[in-house]
């Protein structure tokens, strides 16, 4: 059994342990202890990863409307904390350093304590030097199980896809350039799925799949489809799909996800393949276990989505230009007069590449905190129009809600609900949702370069 006694041993050196609120009694937390720990990514190297648990990537499971209690301590060198992807949470629990919570520091402790509302597939990340932080591995994901789809799979499996920019030793090179950071991003030279160059997976003969596909990558965008079987797209971020649709391919921007399901055949094993490039590359092999399972039996039905629909035909159309970026004249001012000291060095990278709507905000200082991009009010429902007018993809993640995919100005789509949607570019797409969760919401670029250069802001909910 973990206790904070153990974590304050291991962290002797650290004197100062303050805690940011005492843990509820009746319910022990689960332990994330952010801290350095040894994957072996490249053949006889071993690559200092920083992760929540020894195994990666890490899976959690909770049931949907339970409370889930995690306690964050930090043995890192640097502060984190840790932002819930996608789940509709409160504020102070969306893990955002100096918008939503303090930072958590070297030695100390952050409980974090929600009942998720809505099962799906979600993930877990630091939000501030994100691009090292998650560069290096700290992520796990979060799967939100309900209790009526319980045994609906015969296997329900997870591909994870992060790449890694190593050297040869297994060593960590920089995370990002100037050059990656104001185009497409930083690439990783190392893709995997699940740790490994191809991820292997199993699932009975004849028996229903449920494969659940997360993109963890800062800064790669694939397009995903099945080979080997009929498959079809059953949620979106987590979020049931009604009715599903046969997928052919479907795009996922980083911090995206998509729930696959298939018929696993009695013969031969089922591809999950990449096919963004000219050639398609395998990213998982889902192999098969001989099985007595009958061939026959419907695809299993996910249980209703319980996110708000917008009311569109009363909603507030807001607009949003992701463009590129400059520093606002305010900030150049303050940075004029402050120069770096008493800014955060690990929070403000002082390069700005992008904007929104011609604001750019690079790292996450209080100091520096702008006005919000817009001013929402509590239970109306907004139609937001992204439009991207520069020449990279823009996947866009919007903290605290869900919202429907409704438009593109590039054809037709097919309508979801999700948490993050893939501006391409020239592209305008339109979302709608109903602002009901208070409080102050990040939305910004997923390509986590993007958004610490600069293509970041908040909305606020009251
Ligand atoms: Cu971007």
């Amino acid at each position: 059994m973990w206790t904070r006694r153990h974590f304050l041993a291991g962290t002797a050196a650290l004197t100062a342990l303050p805690l940011s609120h005492p843990a509820s009694a009746d319910s022990a937390p689960l332990a994330l202890t952010a801290r350095e720990r040894s994957l072996s990514l490249l053949p006889g190297k071993s690559t200092p990863i920083w992760a929540y648990r020894d195994e990666w990537p890490l899976v959690l499971r909770t049931a949907r409307g339970q409370p889930f209690h995690a306690l964050l301590c930090n043995a890192l060198p640097e502060h984190t904390a840790i932002h819930w992807h996608g789940i509709r949470l409160p504020n102070a629990m969306d893990g955002v350093p100096y918008m939503t919570q303090d930072p958590v520091e070297p030695g100390q402790f952050f409980d974090y304590e929600f009942s998720p509302p809505d099962a799906g597939t979600f993930f877990f990340h630091p939000h501030c030097d994100t691009v090292a932080q998650l560069g290096r591995g700290l992520a796990g994901v979060l799967i939100v199980e309900d209790e009526a789809e319980q045994g609906l799979f015969a296997a329900d499996l997870v591909c994870a896809i992060k790449d890694w920019r190593l050297t040869d030793d297994g060593s960590f090179d920089v995370f990002s350039t100037d050059k990656g950071a104001a185009r497409a991003g930083t690439f990783g030279n190392l893709e995997t799925v699940n740790g490994r160059p191809v991820g292997q997976l199993e699932a009975l003969a004849n028996g229903w799949v449920r494969l659940r596909v997360l993109n963890l990558d800062v800064t790669r965008i694939v397009v995903l489809a099945l080979d080997g079987a009929e498959a079809f797209l059953i949620a979106t971020d987590g979020n049931p799909l009604q009715p599903p649709v046969p997928l052919k391919t479907w795009p996922l921007g980083p911090a995206m996800r998509a729930d696959i399901a298939f018929r696993m055949p009695a013969q031969s094993g089922v591809k999950l393949q990449n096919v963004w490039g000219a050639k398609p590359e395998v990213l998982a092999e889902i192999s098969v276990i001989e099985s007595a399972l009958p061939a026959i039996g419907p695809m299993p039905t996910l249980a209703a989505s319980r996110v708000t629909e917008p009311d569109l035909k009363s909603a507030e159309r807001l607009t949003f230009d992701l463009t590129a970026g400059h520093v606002s004249p305010e900030l150049e001012a303050w940075l004029k007069e402050n120069g770096n000291l008493g800014l955060d060095a690990v929070c403000l990278p002082q390069r700005t590449f992008w904007a929104i709507n011609g604001k750019s905000w690079p790292g996450q200082s209080h100091k520096l905190k702008p006005p919000p991009l817009a001013e929402l009010k509590l239970g109306r429902s907004y139609v937001f129009e992204l439009f991207n007018g520069t020449p990279h993809q823009h996947p866009m993640h919007l903290h605290g809600h869900t919202f429907r995919v409704l438009k593109s100005s590039k054809g037709e789509i097919v309508s979801h609900l999700a948490d993050t949607v893939l501006v391409a570019p020239k592209e305008r797409v339109e979302i709608g949702f109903t602002a009901d969760n208070p409080g102050e919401w990040m939305m910004h670029c997923h390509i986590v370069e993007h958004q610490e250069t600069g293509m970041m802001g908040y909305v606020r909910v009251a």
